[in-house]
C-alpha cells in the first residue's frame, strides 16, 4: 500500500525555535527507506512552503504569526485531503504542532468521525483567552475540536471538527490552568504520566484504542516528540522532564500497529538545534517503523 509523506517546515507556531528543520532531520534519518523496507510504496511529496514573516503579530489578536500559520494549514489541509483521495496514507512530518490543524482538517474531509490519539507532554488545548504564550502550537487540539480563532477553525469547513469523546491525550504532564479546565469541561480523556506509571503502557493503549475506535471511521495519531522523555528525545522545542520512555513508546506504536486501525499520522516538534546527533529524528523514524508494522522476526 501507499504512504505519502508531506513535510511542513514550520516553526512560527512555536515562536521560531528551530523545529522548522524537523522535516529535513527526519528525512536524513531515513524515513523513506525505513518504510520501503517494510514493504510500502512511499511517495515523498516534498515540503509545503512556509514564509518567514518579519512581524510576529497579526492585527487584532495575540496569536503569533496567525496569518501565515492559517495560510500554511489551508494548503496542508488540501494536500492531506488530496493524498487521501488517492487512497494513500498521509504521513505528515513537522514542524511545530500547529500543523495538526491542517492535517486533521484534511483528514476530516474523508473520515469525518476520526478518533485521535494526541501523544504529547502538553495538552495543546489553549485558546487566545487561556494561552500564556500566544503560540499557536499550544492551541492546535482546541482548534481541531472547533474552538479558537475563526481563521483556524474554518479550515476544512467550520463544522469539520473532532469529537472530544473520541479524542485521547497520552503523556500529559504540563498543562496550563485554562487548558486543564477546558479539557475537563469537554470531557477529553487524558492518560497522564501517572496513569502510564500506574497502569502500564499496554493497558493505557488498550483503553485509548477503545475510545478512539468507538463509533469512529478512522484513527489519527498526532505524535509530539516531547511526549517522550528528554533523555530519549532531547531535540524538541519544549522539553518536559518525566516523560514516556523510548521502550514504552515503541510498545504503544506496536499495539497501535496490531490493532490495524490507523488511517493517518503526524510526527512533530523535532528540533535539530537542541538535538544530539539527530537522535530525536532517529527516534521519530524508529517509532514510525513500529507503527507501520515493522517486525524484528
Ligand atoms: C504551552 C506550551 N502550553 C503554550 N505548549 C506546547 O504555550 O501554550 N509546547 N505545546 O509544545
Ligand atoms: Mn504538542
Ligand atoms: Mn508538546
Ligand atoms: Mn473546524
Amino acid at each position: 500500500s501507499n504512504i505519502s509523506i508531506i513535510g511542513v517546515p514550520m516553526d512560527l507556531g512555536a515562536d521560531r525555535r528551530g523545529v522548522d528543520m524537523g522535516p529535513s532531520a527526519i528525512r536524513y534519518a531515513g524515513v523513506v527507506e525505513r518504510l520501503e523496507k517494510i514493504g510500502y510504496t512511499v511517495h515523498d511529496e516534498g515540503d509545503i512552503v512556509v514564509r518567514r514573516p518579519k512581524q510576529n503579530t497579526t492585527a487584532g489578536t495575540n496569536l503569533k504569526y496567525l496569518d501565515e500559520i492559517a495560510r500554511v494549514n489551508r494548503e496542508l489541509c488540501d494536500a492531506v485531503s488530496g493524498e487521501m483521495k488517492k487512497g494513500h496514507f498521509p504521513l505528515v512530518i513537522g514542524g511545530d504542532h500547529s500543523i495538526a490543524i491542517g492535517t486533521i482538517a484534511g483528514v476530516l474531509q474523508h473520515r469525518p468521525k476520526t478518533g485521535v490519539i494526541w501523544y504529547d507532554a502538553h495538552g495543546d488545548m489553549n485558546t487566545a483567552e487561556t494561552s500564556p504564550s500566544g503560540n499557536i502550537h499550544g492551541m492546535s487540539l482546541a482548534v481541531s475540536l472547533g474552538y479558537g480563532h475563526e481563521s483556524l477553525t474554518s479550515i476544512g469547513g467550520a463544522d469539520a471538527n473532532l469529537d472530544p469523546e473520541k479524542t485521547v491525550l497520552i503523556g500529559a504532564r504540563a498543562l496550563d490552568p485554562g487548558e486543564k479546565e477546558f479539557i475537563q469541561k469537554l470531557g477529553v480523556k487524558v492518560f497522564t504520566m501517572h496513569e502510564i506509571d500506574r497502569m502500564g503502557m499496554a493497558r493505557v493503549m488498550e483503553e485509548a484504542l477503545k475510545i478512539v475506535t468507538n463509533g469512529t471511521d478512522g484513527v489519527h495519531l498526532s505524535l509530539d516528540l516531547d511526549g517522550l522523555d528528554p533523555h530519549d528525545c532531547p531535540g524538541v522545542g519544549t522539553p518536559v522532564i518525566g516523560g514516556i520512555s523510548y521502550r514504552e513508546s515503541h510498545l504503544a506504536m506496536e499495539i497501535l500497529a496490531e490493532a490495524n486501525v490507523l488511517t493517518s499520522a503526524e510526527f512533530v516538534e523535532v528540533n535539530p538545534i537542541l538535538d544530539q546527533m539527530n537522535q530525536t529524528a532517529r527516534v521519530a523514524v524508529a517509532l514510525m517503523g513500529s507503527v507501520f508494522g515493522e517486525k524484528l522476526l
